[in-house]
């Protein structure tokens, strides 16, 4: 089966931080682990290069758009590969293949019928890119989102027909729990249909830098028509001389966080039902990493309000798994949750350095002291078989929501049984006594089987080390369906290991 994940376009108008890396490796992870089940899958991100928010930055700082497109696209670029992301493609908005593309979609939309000329009126936040409606607007007709004053609108405009839309909307909402998870974002995207969709701006007069609207130049689309056909637009040209449209749309999961939760939950699928294509499965919704101030207060991380944590630094720092797995088990994927510098530390220490990277090195050192390195060839515990049943199963489930924090969960909580498991278990008692010889082949035999079961599955949160583990274990494997607790056969020899998680 295909499997066609994505994130947000990024926008070019400063450095990528810990919020953009969140969702990317989100999105790696369901990727990887839908790899590890077979599936053919597709991976997209990218940077989202027009409009306002990129022609504004660009002003403030004296240089062209495109200069500083190029200069930032860099950067979110650059960071992929330090976050481990097993991206298929990078887009950018400013790809000239991109652009004649959207032209040509929403050509369709305008044939479609689906596109007038009209005034907007009405006010505009320039960061968000986006037209507030009266309930969208803080006091002093500030932006709720980047707490600067709204710009008041008033230009002709070409609009796009969406209140059209909203009886198609509710219908889709209804006949599909799942287009919009978790639960309380679709309900909130539903609200904000029903009370009602007036039709959107579709294009700009006075700004350039965006795509041209080919039935009259003098108008380039409104940003957001541009970037969220980035999804379509990238699989016509991601594999010279292939398109792999009909082998990826629609896509599987789509990720974003709430503050574009309208883009993507309202406009974007009319915009596809207004194009004739066909909507993608899920769009899953996550929270805001917070950051707190001195005097306690949570606010999002965001480099409008300068209180971001650079990804860089953290995994100089820590590592890149460790960075991974902070960010997805901490916050529960879907909510809003603290971020901190402490609390990186100690879940380094607790869980990465003790419960895993010590539950690792003790299992291959004592197979190395007691068995000269080969695992015992003999059956698997019974008493563990009970407590891995269906932990495959189990995880593949939750990721098919995109539940990351809870099948994350649930392969921790393994991870405690194994080392309870050792606790026990104490083989060092049974090492000294030669009558437990056997009792000390299975208990050796299941540690290292249960070790490797979880760390087949935490292979997309932890890639790199995962890996080093696999291969240390003799059973480099990554197939989901050589997961199960007992399924790799003993006599496999192993290898010693330094810390995987050493502490400073
Ligand atoms: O909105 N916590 O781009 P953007 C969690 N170009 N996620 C965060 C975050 C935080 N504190 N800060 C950012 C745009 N993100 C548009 C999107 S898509 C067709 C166009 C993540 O650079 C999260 O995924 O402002 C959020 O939705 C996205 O970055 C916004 O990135």
């Amino acid at each position: 089966m295909s499997f066609y994940v994505t994130t947000p376009i990024y926008y070019v108008n400063a450095e990528p931080h810990l919020g953009h890396a969140y969702t990317t490796i989100a999105a790696d992870v369901l990727a990887r682990h839908m790899r590890q089940r077979g599936e053919d899958v597709f991976f997209l991100t990218g940077t989202d290069e027009h409009g306002e928010p990129v022609a504004l930055a660009a002003e403030r700082e004296g240089v062209t758009p495109r200069e500083l497109a190029d200069r930032n696209a860099a950067r979110f670029q650059a960071l992929l590969p330090q976050i481990d992301a097993s991206n298929d493609y990078f887009i950018r908005t400013s790809d000239p293949r991109h652009e004649a593309r959207v032209q040509e979609v929403m050509q369709r939309v305008h044939d479609n019928g689906h596109v007038y000329k009209g005034i907007y009126e009405g006010w505009y936040c320039p960061r968000c890119a986006d037209f507030k409606t009266e309930t969208e607007i803080a006091e002093g007709n500030t932006c709720p989102i980047h707490k600067i004053p709204l710009d008041r609108e008033r230009e002709e405009n070409w609009f796009f027909h969406l209140s059209r839309f909203q009886r198609p909307l509710e219908r889709i909402y209804a006949e599909r729990p799942g287009f919009v998870l978790p639960r309380q974002r679709s309900n909130e995207a539903l609200s904000f249909i029903r009370s009602g969709l007036q039709d959107l701006s579709l294009s700009r007069s006075k700004l350039t830098w965006g795509v041209p609207v080919p039935w009259d130049p003098s108008h380039v689309f409104y940003v957001w028509f541009d970037a969220l056909l980035n999804y379509v637009t990238a699989l016509s040209f991601a594999r010279e001389g292939e398109d792999l449209s009909a082998r990826f749309w629609p896509p599987t999961f789509q990720l974003i966080g709430k503050d574009i939760l309208k883009f993507h939950a309202v406009y974007w699928p009319a915009l596809l039902l207004a194009a004739g294509l066909e909507l993608p499965r899920h769009v899953f919704v996550h929270g805001y990493l917070l950051m707190k101030d001195s005097s306690g207060e949570k606010d999002k991380m965001s480099k409008s309000l300068g209180n971001v944590i650079d990804p860089f630094e953290v995994m100089e720092r820590f590592g890149t798994d460790a960075l991974r797995f902070y960010c997805l088990r901490e916050v529960p994927f879907g909510q809003d949750g603290v971020v901190s510098t402490v609390g990186f530390e100690s879940r380094y220490e607790s869980e990465l350095a003790n419960d895993y990277g010590n539950l690792a090195s003790r299992s291959l050192a004592m197979v190395a002291r007691y068995r000269d390195g080969v695992v015992p060839d003999v059956e698997v515990d019974a008493a563990l078989v009970a407590d891995f049943e269906g932990l495959g199963d189990e995880v593949c489930a939750l990721l098919d929501r995109a539940e990351l924090t809870g099948a994350l969960d649930a392969i921790w909580q393994r991870v405690r049984r194994l080392n309870r498991y050792v606790e026990e278990q104490a083989p060092w008692q049974l090492a000294k006594d030669p009558a437990a010889a056997q009792r000390l082949d299975v208990v050796l035999r299941s540690l290292v089987e249960g070790v490797r079961a979880v760390t087949v599955l935490l292979h997309p949160y932890m890639p790199a080390t995962t890996e080093k583990l696999l291969a240390a274990l003799g059973r480099p494997e990554l197939a989901l369906a050589g997961a199960a607790f007992g399924a790799a056969p003993g006599g496999a020899q192993v290898e010693a290991l330094e810390q995987l998680f050493p502490k400073s």
